[in-house]
């Protein structure tokens, strides 16, 4: 049997699981490997699969629902994957699911055994994160998605080493720590994930879906896309960065928690993506930061934060109306996740 290895990356909004695909693809294709990635959100037009597509990477998407709510579209996505004959294929759910072992892994190994096989569930947190979840101040809901996430993984890793040297103590998990900007760890962890020696979804959550439900309804979700014809030729970075410090300075002022705000920004002589992962942090910036400066801009807008939806949704259209040029909106929904209703949720390992 040639069954392409499925690695699921789950974690928080923010915890670096696209980064790390991205690093662990690179790594696996320069030896020669057939990689293929399924990226996830709740909404449309997704910064991570645009992202992913154009650094050349095999991508498909599940949108409008997270892997478990949409496990047909999933085992679908991944079925246009091994048309290509990939020998991996990570997925990424969305960062403020959890269950993904009973939901999709479970299933996974009983519907489509001959098809995937599943690796270890990894579950990456970002330390600075990790240590807001563990303070006594943390807000509830989201604490209670960070510990629901750890409590069902396989594998728990600390990404972002670089930044942090010394991460929390997370009480009875086993940790490893990785960078994907260093590159320390990322072989390590695909030892242990491709190795087939460790067992996939070994565990099952305990879970009660109306607290999960209620968790994720703590968020504010806005999934934006627009075309934009400037004034004056402006640089990628040069458009998405200001974007990105005015929401952020708006975000704050409202105190509206961010939890992850993405832009991507793509014009003919390049594209980028700008990111930050809490308020007032200093944005990532990271692709063409030498592009020649251009008029016509695509731009993609995901935006988590602890806010009403509505409040997202106008501060957006506030923001982007003074880009300097002209702006047709093409794509626009703001929301609450919905209650969450796998297709399928198993109650013992498989
Ligand atoms: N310094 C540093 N930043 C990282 C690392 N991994 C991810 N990031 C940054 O963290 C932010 C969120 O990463 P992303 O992969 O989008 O998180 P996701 O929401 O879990 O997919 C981005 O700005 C990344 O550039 C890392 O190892 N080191
Ligand atoms: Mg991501």
């Amino acid at each position: 049997m040639n069954r392409p290895l499925l690695v699921l990356v789950g974690g928080f909004l923010g915890a670096g699981k696209t980064t790390l695909i991205i690093a662990a693809a690179r790594l696996l294709q320069s030896r020669g490997v057939c990689v293929g990635v399924i990226a996830n959100d709740q909404g449309g037009e997704l910064v991570d699969s645009r992202w992913l597509a154009e650094l050349g990477l095999d991508v498909e998407e599940v949108t409008g629902g997270c892997f478990c709510c949409r496990f047909s579209d999933f085992y679908h996505s991944a079925e246009r994957l091994l048309v290509r004959r990939p020998e991996v294929i990570f997925a990424e759910p969305v960062g403020s699911c959890a269950d993904l072992s009973a939901t999709i892994l479970q299933p996974v190994k009983s519907f489509y055994k001959d098809q995937l096989q599943p690796a270890p569930l990894t579950v990456l947190v970002d330390p600075l994160r990790a240590q807001e979840f563990l303070g006594a101040g943390a807000d509830p809901n989201m604490a209670y998605l960070f510990h629901k996430q750890l409590a069902e993984a396989d594998q728990v890793w600390f990404t972002k080493a670089d930044l942090c040297g010394s991460p929390p103590g997370l009480p009875g998990v086993t940790t490893r720590s990785m960078s994907a900007r260093t590159g320390r760890g990322i072989a390590e962890w695909l030892n242990q994930v491709l190795s087939g020696n460790e067992a996939a979804g070994t565990r099952l959550l305990d879970i009660n879906y109306e607290e999960y439900a209620q968790a994720e309804a703590a968020l504010g979700w806005l999934n934006w896309q627009a075309d934009l014809r400037l004034r004056q030729p402006l640089t990628p970075a040069a458009v998405a960065g200001p974007l990105l410090e005015e929401l952020d300075g708006r975000l704050t002022e409202m105190s509206a928690a961010i939890a992850h705000l993405k832009i991507f920004a793509r014009s003919d002589t390049g594209f980028i993506k700008a990111s930050l992962c809490r308020n007032s942090e200093k944005p990532l910036v990271e692709g063409d930061l030498a592009a020649s400066p251009a008029r016509r801009y695509e731009l993609i807008l995901n935006l988590r934060a602890r806010a009403c939806p509505e409040l997202l949704q106008s501060l957006v259209n506030e923001v982007t109306r003074h880009l300097p040029g002209r702006l047709i909106v093409n794509h626009q929904e703001s929301f609450r996740p919905a209650p969450p209703k796998p297709e399928h949720r198993f109650t013992s390992v498989g």
